[in-house]
């Protein structure tokens, strides 16, 4: 049985000659960002990837198909329609089976990623382990994901609207390195110091995918998560945060916000309360992180 997804000509024949690729989710794109930004991040986010010795390969579900690489047109029309499906590793396969279109999230685009032999991935940040998680059990599938699918992923550390202790520990259960890159606190997205040590620290691509590489000699299954801090000029320091952050949790418990929902209302509540600075955060966050994704694919073709 072949493998159900579709490349665009370029990923194609980047993957064909053994060129760097680098997946990219498109959750951001539907759910965390507003038009037209989203659509402008995203082309930015590709640019950089290319500007860096890589090819991007942005990965949804259009009209049923698994799409690893979107041309431009498909790119702006997901980003211009609203209501589209958040997809995960439970409803990857509904969806297709449906015909449908959907944004993919970290785990369900690790999981696309590794079907096309794509081994980096950059994103903003990842979903974990939720505030009184204890209560609600709310825990984003993309920890599991990263436990089991041997992808690396470049993220800003979790979003400070996490529980990050916690998301932390579960990693550790579930075996997933947590490298920083080139500082040794763990970077909290917004923010470039959580307060809190990264288990691991390295700083440079290439250590990065040597390690990437001895975790496949060892038939170890999981990816790795590397936490790359925003550029200093852009961050928003933790103390203007934290209070904003608290804010938009109690509306969204107010408001009985579940499920899905509850990380792009945080993000959305989050934008309005900083007055548009989050986004300026968020897409610096991106770029930075693109950039690196590319430089520790390069370093993994070399
Ligand atoms: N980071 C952002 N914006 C987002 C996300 C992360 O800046 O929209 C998305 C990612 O796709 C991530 C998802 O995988 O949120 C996690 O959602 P949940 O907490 O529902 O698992
Ligand atoms: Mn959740």
């Amino acid at each position: 049985m072949t493998p159900d997804f579709t490349t665009s000509p370029e990923v194609q024949e980047a993957l064909d000659q053994s060129r760097p690729v680098v997946a990219l989710e498109s959750t951001i794109i539907t759910h965390g960002m507003p038009y037209p930004q989203n659509l402008e991040t995203a082309r930015l986010v590709e640019q950089e990837v290319r500007q860096s010795g890589a090819v991007p390969a942005t990965v949804a579900v259009i009209n049923g198909d698994l799409c690893v690489g979107l041309e431009s047109q498909a790119l702006e029309a997901l980003a211009q329609t609203t209501g589209v499906a958040k997809l995960s590793r439970a409803d990857l396969a509904v969806c297709m089976a449906l015909g449908g279109t959907g944004s993919t999230t970290v785990s369900a685009t690790m999981i696309a990623a590794n079907l096309a032999g794509i081994a980096v991935f950059a994103t903003g940040g990842i979903g974990g382990v939720h505030r009184g998680a204890e209560h609600t059990f709310d825990i984003s599938a993309d920890l599991q994901e990263l436990a089991q699918t041997p992808v690396t992923v470049v993220c800003a550390g979790a979003k400070a609207i996490l529980d990050l202790p916690k998301t932390l520990e579960t990693l550790e259960t579930l075996g997933v390195p947590v490298i920083a890159y080139g500082q040794d606190a763990l970077p909290a997205f917004w923010s470039r110091d959580s307060g809190l040590t990264a288990p691991l620290r390295l700083d440079e691509p290439a250590t990065i995918a040597a390690s990437h590489k001895m975790r496949a000699r060892l038939g170890l299954p999981g990816g790795q998560l590397i936490a790359n801090p925003l550029p200093q000029t852009d961050e928003i320091p933790l103390e203007i945060l934290a209070p904003l952050i608290a804010q938009a949790h109690s509306e969204a418990e107010e408001q009985d916000i579940t499920g899905k929902q509850v990380t792009p209302f945080l993000l959305r509540r989050i934008y309005e309360l900083t007055k548009g600075q989050s986004l300026a955060a968020n897409i610096a966050l991106i770029r930075n992180n693109a950039r690196l994704a590319a430089q520790i694919a390069v370093e993994l073709y070399r």
